[in-house]
C-alpha cells in the first residue's frame, strides 16, 4: 500500500508512523485510518521492527475523526458500521501488536485521536502537548478505547471529570494524573522519544511482548488467576535463549544482545 496520509519508515529497530495531514491537526478520515491500520500491520510483520512510535506531523498529534468527511451529501454516516469498520480494527490490533508501541505526542489530541494516544503502551508528550475528550462537545460519546484506557490511567473520578467536561488537559497536569509517562521539550521531543524507543527495540522482543499482556491482564483478572499467568510466561521466558543469554552476559559483564529467539 502507498501511503498518501501517513509516513512510515524505520531506522533502527523503530518504525515511525506520523499522521500526516496537518492542515487538519492529523483528523481522521478513512484513508489515514485504513492507513494506520496497514501500517501497524506492517510493523507487526517485519522482523526489523521491534519497537514503534506513533506521532503527528505539524502542530497537532491528532483531532480525531475528520467532522467534514464525516458528512455525506448531506446525511450522517452510520456511525457504528464506522467504527466497526475502521475504528475497532486498529485500536485492537494497536493494543494486541506484540512490540513496545510509543505515541509521542507533538501537540492537540482530541477525541479519537487522544484514544490512539491512549492505547499505545507509553506516552511521551511534549510540553506544547494537550489532551481533551472531545466527544462531549459534539454530543457524543467517548469511543475508540477512551473509556477504557482512560480510567485506568488516570482513575475514575479524573476520567469522568475530562469525559464529562471535555475540558484541555495540559501536558504538566497530564505528567501529574498519570495520562503520559514523560513530559520533553518540543525541541526534544524526536530525539528523548526515540532513545527510549531504541532502548526497547534493543530489549528481550519475546519478554516485552509477554509483559504487555502479563500486565493488562492483570488489571482484568483475580490475584490467583494472575500469578498462574505470570508462571505461565515466566516459563516461556526462561526457556528463551535471550534469557539464557542475558545471564551469561551478566557473568561476563557484558550487554546482553538479545535476538528474539
Ligand atoms: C478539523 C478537525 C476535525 C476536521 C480541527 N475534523 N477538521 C468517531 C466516529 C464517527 C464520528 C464521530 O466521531 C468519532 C470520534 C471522534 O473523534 S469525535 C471528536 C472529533 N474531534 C473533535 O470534535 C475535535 C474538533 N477540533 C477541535 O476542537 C479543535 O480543532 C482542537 C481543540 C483539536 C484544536 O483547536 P485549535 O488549536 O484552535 O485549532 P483549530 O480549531 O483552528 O483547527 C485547525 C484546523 O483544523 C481548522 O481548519 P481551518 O481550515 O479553519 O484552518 C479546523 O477546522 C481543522 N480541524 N479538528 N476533527
Amino acid at each position: 500500500m502507498v501511503y498518501q496520509s501517513i509516513n512510515y519508515f524505520v531506522e533502527r529497530g523503530v518504525a515511525t508512523i506520523a499522521m500526516n495531514r496537518p492542515e487538519t491537526l492529523n483528523a481522521l478520515n478513512d484513508d489515514m485510518l485504513s492507513e494506520l491500520y496497514d501500517a501497524i500491520k506492517r510493523a507487526e510483520r517485519s522482523r526489523e521492527v521491534r519497537a514503534v512510535i506513533l506521532t503527528g506531523q505539524g502542530r497537532g498529534f491528532s483531532s480525531g475523526q475528520d467532522l467534514k468527511s464525516f458528512q455525506h451529501a448531506g446525511e450522517p454516516r452510520d456511525i457504528g458500521a464506522h467504527l466497526d469498520q475502521f475504528y475497532h480494527p486498529l485500536i485492537q490490533r494497536l493494543a494486541e501488536l506484540d512490540k513496545p508501541t510509543i505515541a509521542m505526542v507533538n501537540g492537540v489530541a482530541a477525541g479519537a485521536g487522544m484514544s490512539l494516544a491512549l492505547v499505545c503502551d507509553l506516552r511521551v508528550a511534549s510540553d506544547s502537548a494537550r489532551f481533551t475528550q472531545a466527544f462531549v462537545r459534539i454530543g457524543l460519546v467517548p469511543d475508540s478505547g477512551s473509556s477504557y484506557f482512560l480510567p485506568r490511567l488516570i482513575g475514575y473520578a479524573r476520567a469522568l471529570e475530562m469525559t464529562m467536561t471535555g475540558m484541555m488537559v495540559d501536558a504538566v497536569t497530564a505528567l501529574q494524573w498519570g495520562l503520559v509517562n514523560r513530559v520533553v521539550p518540543q525541541d526534544h521531543l524526536v530525539e528523548e522519544t526515540t532513545r527510549l524507543a531504541i532502548e526497547l527495540a534493543e530489549g528481550a522482543p519475546l519478554a516485552l511482548g509477554m509483559i504487555k499482556r502479563e500486565i493488562a491482564y492483570g488489571l482484568a483478572h483475580p490475584l490467583h488467576e494472575t500469578l498462574e499467568r505470570e508462571k505461565d510466561f515466566q516459563i516461556q521466558a526462561a526457556e528463551t535463549d535471550d534469557h539464557q543469554q542475558a545471564v551469561q552476559a551478566f557473568f561476563l559483564k557484558k550487554p546482553p544482545v538479545f535476538e528474539g529467539r
